[in-house]
């Protein structure tokens, strides 16, 4: 055997064995434990774990794109590009390759290491999903990471996503599975479960998490945590995102979730997934610069970062350098901090 692909399998093999020491049986009344500490141990705990997997200043920057906006056939009551709500939001097919990578390039030169492509789809035709490869390729060519959101996908479509050099699938579980079925009437918690397995057993790594604050109980974030910790392997990121109120979804008015409860759930998720990047998502455009400090402190180590999330609004990327400079936080990999 050759000494690189002895090294592979050093490799492989150092993976599996660190993903075995990683726990997935937790229980539900470990995890309401978790969430009922007091703040201060919480956070300290949180903290622990944090330092022993992770450089405590650095933060992995992601940047998203709608390749392929609005008309969406599902009813998730949370999303703006639902065709069952009435929103201000301008549907677009899907988008021409020079325009992504063009989006691509701008990413880039902000800082970030990973594009994220998201289309407003139930499931991608075939064809759909050829195009996608495409962009992928380009996109990887630029350097950056690659990561899709297309909805549910069959196991033929998978093995297109990885054949193009997909690096992460996004599928988020969104919340328990029990409140999943009041949010969502139009597919059920197991379709995910299924595009999940797919999705990892083609070798692309996972990116899943949820939405908090779109009226569940404290019982279904931990639920939804636990259902993330005890899949077969953690998801490589996990996104918490707070929800977006959007004019015209059903979810819009709500009240807002206390943000000490925001916080406590991404210092719980990094407590049972150490070695997850735990991203703080949506939402960020409503917190404060304290509160996300807090998320940073919890354990969080990734963000979505420029101007736009898929259609809703997110920080300006100069804002968050700023603020990553006061915190004396590092965008991973980014040599030319400004
Ligand atoms: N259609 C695909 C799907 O649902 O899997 C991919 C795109 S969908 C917009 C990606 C994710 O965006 C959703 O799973 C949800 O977690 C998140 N999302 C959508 N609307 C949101 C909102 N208003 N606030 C926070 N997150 C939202
Ligand atoms: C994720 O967990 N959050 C991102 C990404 N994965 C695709 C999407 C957030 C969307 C927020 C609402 C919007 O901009 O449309
Ligand atoms: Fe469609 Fe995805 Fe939005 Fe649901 S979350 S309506 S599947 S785009």
């Amino acid at each position: 055997m050759k000494i690189a692909e002895e090294s592979q399998v050093d490799l492989a093999a150092h993976e599996y064995f660190a993903d075995c020491l990683l726990r997935h049986d937790w229980r539900l009344d470990e995890v309401e434990a978790l969430f009922a500490l007091p703040f201060n141990d919480l956070v300290y705990r949180a903290q622990t774990v944090h330092r022993q997997n992770f450089d405590p200043n650095e933060v992995q920057v992601s940047s998203l794109l709608s390749i392929k906006t609005g008309a969406c056939s599902e009813d998730c009551a949370y999303c703006p590009q639902s065709v069952r709500h009435d929103t201000d939001l301008k549907r677009e097919e899907l988008m021409p390759l020079d325009a992504v990578l063009s989006a691509a390039r701008t990413a880039k030169a902000q800082g970030a290491t990973r594009f994220c492509m998201g289309a407003a789809w139930r499931s991608p035709k075939d064809r759909d999903v050829e195009r996608v490869c495409e962009m992928i390729e380009n996109v990887k060519s630029l350097g950056l990471e690659t990561c899709v959101t297309l909805g549910m996908l069959t196991d033929g479509q998978t093995q297109r996503l990885k054949q193009s050099g997909l690096d992460y699938y996004n599928h988020n579980l969104d919340t328990s599975e029990e409140y999943y079925s009041k949010i969502i009437t139009t597919r059920t918690y197991q379709d995910r479960l299924d595009t999940l397995e797919r999705v990892r057993d083609a070798g692309i790594s996972v990116c899943c998490g949820g939405i908090v604050g779109m009226g569940e109980s404290d019982k279904d974030r931990a639920e939804l945590l636990l259902e993330l910790a005890n899949l077969p392997k953690h998801p490589e990121s996990v996104p918490i995102n707070m929800l977006v109120q959007v004019e015209g979804t059903p979810l819009a008015g709500l009240s807002k979730l206390d943000s000490f409860v925001f916080v406590r759930t991404v210092a719980v998720a990094r407590i049972l997934m150490p070695k997850s990047r735990v991203r703080l998502s949506a939402g960020r455009t409503d917190m404060s610069d304290e509160t996300q400090a807090l998320c940073f402190l919890a354990g969080a180590n990734s963000i979505f970062y420029g101007e736009k999330l898929l259609t809703t609004e997110n920080p300006a990327a100069e804002n968050d350098r700023r603020l990553f400079q006061r915190l004396g936080l590092r965008m991973s990999g980014y040599v030319d901090q400004v």
